[in-house]
């Protein structure tokens, strides 16, 4: 049964730009889009159900693509300390830092990790996220692992929106491993990846590539294996310093790179030429007072997609508003606004190997779409958080 919306404008980002079409009309049927274009255009046929969107501006869902949703415990003891001045490496010297997180994610029941990791992806649904990312990387054992990667699981189940899972257990060594880096990287690779792996919980495998984190020799071997296992990759790449993770992301023909501060400009081409997205995250680099620019530049001259998530974890970016990420993007990073609803669109579904299927408004795709009562699109990356009034579809059906 068809169903009619109309009474609107579409940002379609067909084109990865907003593709806009004025006094659109949208046909879905089921959970896809049957038809979309101008009203004037619009098919003659029956339309059982019409649905009158009051002149909104009509977008894809938002696509949230690089999340640390779950996760056990509190830092803002810790945002409280380096406001006074104590520094993150004293902070992790005295326990703090991922390494608490860590302890208390693996003392936390899969309830209690479902429990807090709803309430903040509920927050930013109410953004008009339809799709999102999750990794794990808070147990870094493969039981704590496997628990966080069933509570992602059933994210997506229980609640209307879209979840991939990415395994990151290559995000920081585990205590029991401490000065042991390489025999922790061959644990992921022989027993952690192709246990979780077998057992359907994951989607993409991620690794931090950073000199407090994993060389590039280390996160190659967890590409090997993701390879092996038939698993996308992506790569927390030049988030502190150049490492050139990103070129190696790119050689594995990965999803993504993301952060990106330090990358060069041969990283850029590299990812242009294998099609990797470029994520900035923009809410680490205010809440760490980065100073130090992503190439925008280089990222737009060799048209390397560029995708902009919210990168919510407890440590570096406690952020529960994707669009407020849409205006740290311009504001910080010097995207336009329609760069940056590209990069919560398109590119941000491309950045999870759902273009397909997802990101823009064309017939065929699925369904997920969100009517702004809005002027123009831009006013999606100005207004600074807020609860702009909406209505949400997703898979075809209007959500509350
Ligand atoms: N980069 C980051 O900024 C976060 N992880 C990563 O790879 C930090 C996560 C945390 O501090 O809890
Ligand atoms: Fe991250």
């Amino acid at each position: 049964m068809k169903t009619l919306w109309q009474n609107c404008h579409a940002a379609t980002m067909a084109q990865g730009v907003y593709s806009s079409i004025e006094d659109a009309a949208i046909v879905t049927q089921g959970e896809h889009i049957h038809w979309i274009g101008s009203r004037a255009e619009l098919p003659t046929g029956d339309y059982p159900t019409v649905n009158d969107l009051n002149g909104a501006w009509v977008t894809p869902g938002l696509i949230d693509c690089h999340t640390h949703t779950v996760f056990g415990g509190n830092r803002s003891g810790e945002f409280e300390q380096r406001l006074q001045g104590v520094s993150y490496a004293e902070i992790a010297a005295a326990g703090g830092g991922i390494a608490s997180t860590v302890r208390a994610t693996r003392a936390a029941s899969e309830d209690e990790l479902f429990a807090s990791a709803a309430k903040r992806l509920k927050s930013l649904m109410l953004d008009g996220v339809t799709t999102v990312e999750i990794k794990s990387g808070y147990g870094l054992d493969l039981a704590s692992e496997r628990k966080m990667l069933r509570v992602i699981r059933r994210l997506g189940t229980e609640l209307p929106v879209s979840v991939r899972s990415t395994c990151l257990a290559a995000h920081a060594l585990p205590p029991e491993y401490k000065d042991r880096a390489d025999d922790y990287i061959e644990h992921i690779c022989s027993e952690m990846l192709p246990a979780l792996a077998a057992e359907g919980l994951v989607d993409a495998v991620d690794a931090f590539c950073e000199y407090l984190a994993f060389s590039p020799e280390q996160v190659e071997r967890v590409f090997l294996t993701a390879q092996r296992l038939g698993l996308p990759v992506k790569l927390h790449a030049e988030q502190l310093s150049s490492l050139n993770g990103s070129s190696l992301a790119a050689r594995y023909q990965a999803l993504s790179a993301d952060h990106l501060e330090f990358m060069t400009e041969d990283d850029a081409k590299a990812m242009a030429a294998s099609g990797t997205v470029a994520v900035l995250l923009p809410g680490a680099f205010y809440f760490l007072r980065e100073t130090q620019l992503p190439p925008m530049d280089a990222l737009r001259k060799h048209g390397v997609k560029i995708a902009v998530a919210s990168d919510l974890n407890p440590g570096t970016s406690p952020a529960l508003s994707l669009r407020l990420m849409l205006n740290m993007a311009c504001t910080c990073l010097r995207l336009t606004p329609e760069e940056a609803l590209a990069g919560a669109t398109i590119h941000a579904a491309q950045a999870l190997g759902m273009a397909d299927t997802h990101g823009s408004l064309e017939a065929g795709k699925v369904a997920d779409f969100v009517a702004w009562h809005i002027d123009r699109p831009a006013d999606l990356a100005y207004w600074l958080g807020g609860d702009l009034e909406k209505r949400v579809v997703r898979h075809g059906v209007e959500i509350d």
